[in-house]
C-alpha cells in the first residue's frame, strides 16, 4: 500500500512539471563545465542538484552528445595526493541538495569531441533513479558562477 502512495504522489509531481530541468520536484541549479583548451579533450562539469519532493533519488549516470563518454568521479586522497577516481551514484536526499564542485564529485568528460570553448552552453543529460532523464545546458566557464 505504502508503494502505491508513493507511486501516486510521483504520477503527480510529473503533471505539475514545468519543463526545463526541474522533474518530479528535482532541479539542477549553478552548473558549469571547464573549458578544454589546445588539445585537451577532457572536461570537469559541476552542479547543484536540489530535490525539493519527499523522496530521496540518486544520481545514476550522465551523458552528452560533445563527448565520447562522461563518468561520475570523485576525489580522494591517496597518501598525501588528491587523485580522482569513478564515483557510484551520487545520493541526493529528499528535501535536499547536493553540490558537486571543484576538489569534490564531479562530471568527467572524455573524449570531448569539439573544444568547449567559453560562452557556450554544453548540452548534458543527467540519468536519475527516480527522475528519470534530466536535460540542463552547462556554460563553459573557467571558474564557478556566482552563487545566487
Ligand atoms: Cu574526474
Amino acid at each position: 500500500m505504502r508503494k502505491l502512495l508513493v507511486l501516486a504522489a510521483f504520477a503527480l509531481a510529473a503533471c505539475g512539471d514545468g519543463g526545463g530541468a526541474q522533474t518530479h520536484g528535482l532541479h539542477v541549479e549553478n552548473g558549469w563545465v571547464t573549458p578544454t583548451p589546445g588539445g585537451v579533450n577532457m572536461s570537469a562539469g559541476y552542479v547543484t542538484i536540489v530535490n525539493d519532493s519527499d523522496f530521496a533519488d540518486r544520481l545514476m549516470s550522465a551523458a552528452s552528445t560533445r563527448a565520447a563518454n562522461v563518468s561520475l568521479h570523485d576525489m580522494q586522497m591517496d597518501g598525501a595526493v588528491m587523485r580522482m577516481r569513478p564515483s557510484g551514484p551520487i545520493a541526493v536526499p529528499a528535501h535536499g541538495r547536493v553540490s558537486l564542485a571543484p576538489s569534490g564529485a564531479h562530471l568527467m568528460f572524455n573524449g570531448v569531441i569539439t573544444p568547449f570553448t567559453e560562452g557556450e552552453q554544453v548540452r548534458v543529460q543527467l540519468t536519475f533513479e527516480h527522475a528519470g532523464a534530466v536535460s540542463v545546458e552547462l556554460p563553459v566557464m573557467r571558474s564557478a558562477p556566482e552563487h545566487h
